[in-house]
């Protein structure tokens, strides 16, 4: 196989796919993950059909600690030799305040932000300690700098990838592997349709009267971070709309 391999989780919708076509347009070579399977196929077929890379599919869950130790530990015939993870599958579930909180949406979200990140990285970590190389970039989000109304759970969880984020930094550092974080605000993708769990209307409105940022923006992002220089680690990058000074302050054409 010539050229990197990126392994990206939560590839099937927002981020995560817009960073598979960018990174594959770019000569990337990548490993596909989440749960939606259809999805994962139909995107992969269509990048090894328009570019000169490999692309490979595992259809798990992040939450399954067994899951995601079986579906690493398959990686072979060079697979396993992992340049770089994007730590990308995540969500909101919910917007209820903690006296209303729904226990399942808040088991939800710990168990795939912060548990299913913690069980990939740990895999994947372990490939990249053989080559003593490697860059891991952790999405976490403006939810994880400021707490904001019915942000709690979500909140939470994005602050523990940003302490997280911070660990792995030490604890990496010796293993040869740079660590980044990727913040961004108000980004439209099928994040706000999860956390209104299918309410379309509600979505819609959190981006109404201003200019959010796009999947692209991100994978633009995380291209150039992940392209900088052997000597050069980006450790926190925060990336905003220009509409959005803050968590909650966003000017709005209404
Ligand atoms: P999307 O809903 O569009 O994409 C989320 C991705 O995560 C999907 O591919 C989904 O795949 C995957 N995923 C969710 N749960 C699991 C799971 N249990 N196991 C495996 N994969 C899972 O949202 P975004 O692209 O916006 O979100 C990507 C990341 O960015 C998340 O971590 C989110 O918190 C963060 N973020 C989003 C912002 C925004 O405003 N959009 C801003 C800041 C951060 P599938 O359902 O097929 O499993
Ligand atoms: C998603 C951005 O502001 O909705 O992480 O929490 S926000």
């Amino acid at each position: 196989m010539k050229g990197p391999i990126a392994m990206i989780t939560g590839a099937t919708s927002g981020f995560g796919e817009a960073t598979a076509k960018r990174l594959a347009k770019e000569g990337w070579n990548l490993i596909l993950t989440g749960r939606r399977v259809d999805r994962l196929e139909k995107l992969a077929k269509s990048l090894s059909k328009k570019y000169d890379v490999h692309i490979l599919t595992q259809g798990y869950d992040v939450r399954i600690e067994e899951a995601v130790n079986e579906s690493v530990a398959s990686l072979n015939g060079g697979w396993e030799k992992i340049d770089v993870l994007v730590n990308n599958a995540g969500l909101a579930v919910g917007r209820s305040p903690i006296n209303d909180g729904d226990a399942d949406d808040w088991n939800r979200i710990i168990d795939t932000n912060v548990k299913g990140l913690l069980y990939v990285t740990r895999a994947v970590s372990n490939l990249m300690k053989k080559r003593k190389k490697g860059h891991i970039v952790n999405i976490g989000s403006i939810a994880g700098k400021e707490v904001y109304d019915g942000g709690n759970v979500y909140c939470a969880s994005k602050f523990a990838v940003d302490a997280l984020t911070k660990a792995m930094r030490i604890e990496l550092l010796p293993l040869g592997i740079k660590v980044t974080q990727i913040a961004p605000g108000a980004a439209e993708t099928e994040f706000s349709l999860v956390r209104f769990k299918d309410d379309e209307a509600k979505a819609a409105a959190v981006y109404n009267g201003f200019t959010p940022l796009a999947a692209d923006d991100i994978a633009d992002t995380v291209h150039y971070a992940i392209t900088r220089p052997k000597h050069v680690c980006l450790n926190d990058i925060v990336i905003m709309p220009s509409a959005q000074a803050n968590s909650t302050t966003i000017l709005r054409d209404l």
